[in-house]
């Protein structure tokens, strides 16, 4: 294939009618470009006649959702395949298939996976997925705990992590989640009429002396590979399916910023129930239902990251030692929540918000979930050392959605 330059429709079609097995030769293909996520391209390529289709994804050299005056490196579209094949290993079924990598083009043929929703549009239109939880509780003890020190060889992971250091967006990530918020950065984007909780974030000592320890573990504590942007946005999903994508920004890192991710954006959509559509009782039925799976999703992990744990663990002292199993995971438990509302706060006053919230029409509404989101994260931020167990999230977000 050629030299790096963004793909248009007819060169996207030229390159999957050359893939082997994949199209008829004669096979009268329709190509649209897709991408609506901060920073690739992404052609949905497909046979309508044959019912076949597939996915080729190319990253741009800058980020999208500001322009190419931020550049951003074509490495991370490696990245990208790399750790979609291995987590396709490690959680068979619980990511898209990968056909190719193109190095020169920055190139991904993957499965397409049009017959599922993104989660967060899913989960905004109201829906419920019963087997979530089971699903992505498997996909994140699975990838943690097999990359981790406990599960892994562990000169073996050193090496490992060499083909997972992303410094550029792991610098996205550390300005955008963890310094932006907390000061009056350009980046920041948020309403007027929430500029009096921006203020308050920008000069909440105790808040950022929480962030501090949190970005630290985030720049430092090479715990397991992680997907390293688990947003709903970066989950496909059907009532009986759940595919995870986009792990563009994967890296060794501390386990509970991923599973902080997971739980934090179903708390966004939880707060953006203040505008939508139905009764009182119908939110607060949905609400349940949101904090029941954020209960199951980190009950569920922790359950088979420990059953992986005693049949797998490869390092003696850590499977041996007395009690340290209980302090291993309560720490994970700790990372989770202050991560989680790191990612709420990020949504709100940060550079690239959440549908979920920006999407609701009423002014009025839009507002009210901004700053019960904000309160739900400032307050798991504030939480996170303190914390023993899940249930002390779901009454921390009772409380935060009481006050
Ligand atoms: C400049 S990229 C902005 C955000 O989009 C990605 O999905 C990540 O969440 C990143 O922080
Ligand atoms: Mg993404």
């Amino acid at each position: 294939m050629s030299a790096y330059h963004p793909l248009d429709v007819t060169e996207a079609i030229a390159i999957a009618r050359g893939l082997d097995g994949v199209f008829q030769p004669d096979a009268q293909l329709t190509c649209r470009e897709i991408g609506d996520g901060n920073l690739n391209l992404v052609f949905h390529i497909a046979d309508p006649a044959a019912g076949r289709s597939i996915i080729l994804k190319q990253a741009l050299p800058y980020a999208k959702v500001v322009g190419e005056s931020w550049p951003l490196t074509l490495d991370r579209a490696r990245i990208e395949s790399e750790a979609l094949r291995l987590e396709g290993k490690l959680a068979p079924g619980l990511v898209p298939a990968v056909y190719f990598y193109d190095q020169e083009l920055a190139l991904t043929g993957m499965e397409d996976l049009s017959d599922h929703i993104i989660m967060r549009q899913g989960l905004m239109n109201g829906s419920r997925y019963p087997l979530f939880a089971g699903h992505i509780s498997t996909f994140l003890a699975q990838t943690l705990f097999f990359t981790s020190d406990l599960g892994h060889n562990q000169q073996e992971k050193k090496l490992l992590s060499r083909s997972f250091t992303n410094p550029e967006l792991c610098k996205i990530t550390e300005d955008l989640i963890f310094d932006d918020p907390y000061r009056d950065a350009e980046s920041n984007s948020f309403e007027e009429t929430i500029r009096d909780e921006a203020l308050a974030l920008w000069s909440d000592g105790e808040l950022h002396l929480e962030v501090a320890i949190l970005r630290e573990k985030f720049l430092t504590h090479a715990q397991a590979l992680l997907h390293g942007d688990l947003h709903t946005g970066s989950i496909f999903i059907t009532p009986e399916s759940t595919k995870v994508i986009d792990p563009e920004f994967a890296y060794f890192g501390p386990m509970g910023f991923d599973i902080g991710a997971v739980l934090g954006n179903l708390l966004l959509n939880y707060a953006s129930r203040e505008g939508r559509d139905g009764s009182d009782a119908e939110r607060e039925d949905y609400r349940a239902y949101l904090l029941d799976t954020v209960t199951d999703v980190w009950a569920q992990f922790e359950a088979k990251f420990l059953a992986l744990w005693n049949e797998h663990g490869v390092d003696r002292l850590a499977n041996a030692a007395p009690g340290y199993k209980e302090h291993y995971m309560q720490r994970v438990l700790q990372d989770t929540i202050g991560f989680a509302g790191c990612k709420m706060v990020r949504r709100i006053v940060g550079l690239a918000h959440v549908a979920d919230i920006d999407k609701l029409a009423d002014a009025a509404a839009r507002e009210r979930a901004q700053r019960l989101a904000l309160r739900i994260g400032k307050s798991l931020i504030k939480l996170n050392r303190g914390a023993v167990s899940i249930n002390q999230l779901v009454d921390t977000v009772l409380a935060a959605s009481a006050a």
